[in-house]
């Protein structure tokens, strides 16, 4: 505990708005009380071989910015490469999604994408495998309204505390929980988790996207109806004058306009009311994906991304049993 007179200066320091420190990436998943590890950028971190978030190269704990919106990088990050495990979830389940922190001053919405990797060439190792500009796109989560203008707060819409959808993760201990539709078919998916700051979006190419994903394979229920799935192309979801990206969230504004495609009929999106922190309470155990179809629990010897092709074999290496 710092003396009493320090405490003033320190609050005063958390609330600002940093340019260069304090960015975040997706640390923790957790499924039904099961733990799986996403990805740390930054350097001299040891990431858990066995994770399903997605590496970047954005050492920095940073963003992409609009002028990158129609460039790879807001696909699944800087230099996003997928590891070779999956988190098992069953459709309909809730993912909870974890920052690793987030600043009070990055306002602005929280946004939820699955796109299906099954019969994508390069499939046979599930999401693994997958050339990620062939992925297509389904929003099924744009936390609105975003912002909700708390009563008789004098409609000063916008600054931090007005129950913006990162006000309400940054309350649920940086978390995020994305429900996973009933109709989706078994089979391997990547989750796109996206939270954009707003803080300088007055300013062209002020926002800040922070897109990051993760393996699922979801377990479907052929009893549903199967949910119609978008085509949707990261590359072509947002514009730089976007009203949604290119806005002065500190001017007092009453209304915001999510920025991107609209949310899929058949998502499950999770209301305010009911996102909480929750707690892990065993390590889970990711899948690989074999033969397209079928997958196998992770084991120490698994490989599968740029594994070599079994000699005579079409199909790729996908586990190792030493
Ligand atoms: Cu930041």
């Amino acid at each position: 505990m710092p003396p009493p007179s320090l405490l003033p200066t320190l609050l005063a320091l958390l609330a600002l708005p940093t340019t260069s420190l304090a960015h975040s990436h997706l640390a923790n998943i957790l499924i039904n009380g099961q733990l799986y590890h996403g990805f740390d950028p930054r350097p001299n971190q040891s990431n858990n071989p066995s994770r399903v978030g997605w590496s970047n190269t954005a050492t920095d704990d940073g963003f992409v910015s609009p002028g990158n919106y129609s460039a790879a990088s807001i696909i699944c990050h800087v230099s996003g490469a997928s590891p070779p495990a999956h988190a098992p979830v069953r459709a309909g389940d809730r993912v909870h999604v974890q920052w690793n922190g987030w600043p009070v001053g990055h306002v602005g919405p929280v946004l939820s994408y699955l796109a299906p990797c099954g019969g994508l060439a390069g499939s046979d190792t599930g999401c693994a495998g997958v050339d990620k500009t062939a992925l297509r796109w389904t929003k099924v989560d744009d936390s609105r309204p975003v912002m909700e203008l708390k009563a008789g707060a004098g409609g000063n819409g916008g600054v931090p505390g007005e129950r913006w959808a990162t006000d309400v993760m940054i309350a649920a201990n940086n978390s995020w929980q994305v429900g996973i539709p009933g109709g989706l078919r078994t089979g391997p998916y990547v989750l796109r988790h996206e939270a954009i700051a707003l803080h300088f979006a007055g300013k062209k190419d002020g926002a800040q996207n922070y897109p990051l994903c993760v393996n699922l394979w979801v377990e479907g229920d052929e009893k549903q109806d199967q949910m119609v799935m978008d085509g949707f192309d990261a590359r072509a979801f947002y514009k730089a004058d976007d009203p949604g990206v290119l806005l002065n969230v500190t001017a007092g504004i009453k209304t915001y306009t999510v920025p991107g495609p609209t949310v899929a009929v058949g998502a499950t999106p999770v209301p305010y009311s009911q996102q909480i922190a929750s707690l892990f309470k065993v390590e889970g155990t990711p899948v690989v994906v074999t033969r397209s179809t079928e997958t196998v629990p992770w084991t120490a010897g698994v490989t599968a991304t740029g594994a070599p092709k079994i000699k005579g074999s079409e199909g790729r290496r996908v586990e190792g049993r030493d």
